[in-house]
């Protein structure tokens, strides 16, 4: 039996952060049969341990200011480093905000720094790299609290809009959630509206889009998380499923697609996640997918381990084998487990129960909204 076969075309990947690209984390990901890795450049956490981290109010995650945009020999060589270890590279997560701060925030480098972004997709190109996961996101990932909310009592990840200061201003130099350059005393805190955030967004893809599209590179877009609708006197852009469409609106390209997160679709406050992913596959709209599950929607929830959320993952299975979808899913953050290895005991949990999902998509039978469409269809 092939490989495309055993697996209904779809493959199972792991993600790592910058310091975690190393060999041991290489073969863990082959041992738990992943065959893909996504891997992050940024060096949000510099040093400090990475997992479920939540950063400071004040300072972000780290500082990203001594940032130089990466080479085209550092993505290269990443390339080999994984096919040396097995593996194929994916994609490559996240930008450093110091490569696009201006171009988040409509300031004076934003020209410039356009052009560099320019620069890294044909690189990514030539490097071999079919795919960028981006967060346009001003305030970026925040307002979150790490506690024992999943089952037994593991660490985990929760959101409660009535218990954060949702509107707490971000520091000047503070953008994603990250410094990247010092803060101007007496600067006036930063607000985005919709229409501007809309705007901006439109801005980077119609120019960033036809260079994607030479050099063979997908523009993926993650939704924001959490998906309000501001957060720190910042407007949310992709915060419910239906602005998937708008985004995608903004220029007709088969490299402008998404990151599907499904723990963010879930948390929406409105939509139908299986009707969601059932229209980005069918469009072919999917540059790869954080596999995560979470209970609450918008403005209360937390993520739970992969079989113990609101969401059907068998289901979501079998509407993307019904559709053909032949990419990547990677676990997202998972709940950390009580042993010496938190962080691998719970990716390894993801990818195993992942691993049995795909393998048996077949056997899992047709989908529930598949039968619904052609009902409605007769
Ligand atoms: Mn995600």
């Amino acid at each position: 039996m092939s490989r495309a076969s055993e697996t209904g075309g779809m493959k199972v990947g792991l993600g790592l952060y910058r310091d975690s690209l190393t060999r041991e984390n290489f073969l863990f990901a082959r041992q738990a049969g992943a065959t893909h890795i996504v891997a992050h450049l940024t060096n949000y956490f510099a040093g400090k341990n990475p997992s479920l981290s939540r950063g400071s109010d004040v300072e972000g995650w780290g500082d990203c200011s001594d940032d130089r945009l990466w080479t085209y020999d550092e993505l290269v060589g990443l390339v080999r480093l994984v096919r040396e270890n097995g593996l194929e590279l994916a994609a490559l997560e996240n930008l450093s905000p110091r490569f696009w701060s201006d171009v988040l925030l409509d300031g004076p480098e934003k020209a410039a720094q356009m052009e560099g972004l320019k620069r890294l997709i044909r690189d990514f190109g030539r490097a071999g790299i079919p795919c960028l996961g981006y967060n346009f996101s001003i305030a970026g990932v925040w307002g979150w609290t790490k506690e024992r909310f999943a089952r037994g009592d593991a660490m985990s990840v929760g959101f409660d809009l009535s218990k954060i200061d949702a509107q707490m201003p971000i520091p000047d130099g503070i953008v994603w959630n990250m410094r990247y350059r010092q803060g101007r005393l007496g600067a006036a805190p930063i607000r985005v509206s919709d229409a501007e955030l809309w705007q901006r967004v439109g801005w980077f893809l119609k120019e960033l889009v036809p260079v994607a599209e030479e050099a063979g590179v997908m523009l993926a877009a993650h939704g924001d998380d959490p998906p309000v609708d501001t957060l720190r006197g910042t407007a949310r852009l992709v915060n419910q499923p239906h602005k998937y469409d708008r985004l995608l609106g903004i220029v007709e390209s088969k490299v402008n697609g998404v990151e599907l997160c499904l723990g963010t679709v879930a948390e929406m406050s409105t939509g139908d996640i299986y009707e969601r992913v059932r229209t980005l596959a069918r469009r072919n709209k999917i540059g790869y997918i954080h596999f995560r599950n979470v209970r609450g929607k918008v403005p209360v929830y937390y993520e739970t381990f992969i079989d113990d959320g609101d969401v059907d993952m068998a289901e979501i299975v079998r509407i993307l084998r019904d559709e053909g979808y032949t990419g990547v899913l990677i676990p997202d953050h998972t709940p950390e487990m009580e042993c010496p290895a938190p962080w691998h005991a719970g990716k390894a949990y993801a990818l195993g129960y992942m691993r049995a999902l795909i393998k048996n998509a077949d056997a899992l039978g047709p989908s529930r909204t598949a039968a619904a469409d052609r009902a409605a269809a007769s």
